[in-house]
């Protein structure tokens, strides 16, 4: 069986369990980080040295940082399900999980911390403003593929579309001004019909940190 180690809010934790969810594996999932804490303690250490979350142990196989999570889970139970066999068509799902974490987070994940993680009098609205409107722009990327094709990697669903799927819960979920994305919002609405994504992914956050926090707790018991 699986052990996944990870609060189940964390985005780069729900791209683990989405995909553990789309391939019907069997998983334990362990609660670390966030209010849970247990990021320095030596067992989990042991298992990602950078004391983040998540990390999976699979039969003795570790591993840590989400994407590659994502990839190996993809390729070792999921060929031509979820990971592409042709290299090329791989590589074409793999780099839009690689967008998603190189040019979408570092745009995105400062208006949903300052929205979101942040209380509200130390709030910066000029720098969410500032940010929501590089996320837009950085939108405008995936939404030219997508009035291509139905699937970021190609023409059917797979591990290129997991990464930036968990990112647009949050932002279609966010009290914030959003462009008409016609071909980004049709995608969402097919991945709210995967049952892997509405468990794992949309995981409800609330509007403030005090939703946040007791949203998490919560959410203590869920697998
Ligand atoms: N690049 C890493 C980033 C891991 C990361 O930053 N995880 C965050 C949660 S999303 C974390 O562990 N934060 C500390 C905590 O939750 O206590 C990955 O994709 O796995």
């Amino acid at each position: 069986m699986l052990e996944i180690w990870g609060r189940r809010n964390s985005s780069n934790v729900m791209s683990v369990m989405w995909t553990v969810g789309e391939l019907g594996l069997d998983y334990r999932r362990i609660n670390v980080g966030g209010s849970f804490g247990g990021n320095d303690d030596p067992d989990f250490r042991a298992l990602n040295p950078n004391g983040l979350v998540p990390a999976l142990n699979d039969g003795g196989r570790v591993l840590w940082e989400s994407n590659t999570i994502v990839r190996y889970l993809a390729g070792e139970y999921g060929i031509d399900k979820l990971c592409p066999s042709d290299p090329y068509r791989r590589a074409l799902a793999e780099q839009w999980m690689d967008w998603t974490k190189t040019v979408f987070y570092p745009v995105f994940i400062p208006v949903f911390f300052g929205l979101i993680r942040t209380p509200v009098e130390r709030r910066d609205a000029g720098a969410i403003e500032r940010a929501t409107e590089a996320t837009a722009n950085a939108l405008a990327i995936p939404e030219a593929q997508l009035a291509r094709q139905d699937w970021l990697g190609g023409d059917a669903f797979g591990m290129g579309d997991i990464p930036l799927g968990v990112m647009l819960y949050r932002y279609f979920n966010l009290a914030i001004e959003r462009p008409v994305l016609p071909a980004v919002e049709e995608w969402y609405g097919r991945l709210c019909e995967r049952p892997a994504y509405r468990k794992h992914a949309m995981i409800p956050f609330g509007d403030s940190l005090e939703d946040w926090l007791r949203l998490e707790a919560e959410g203590a018991d869920i697998q």
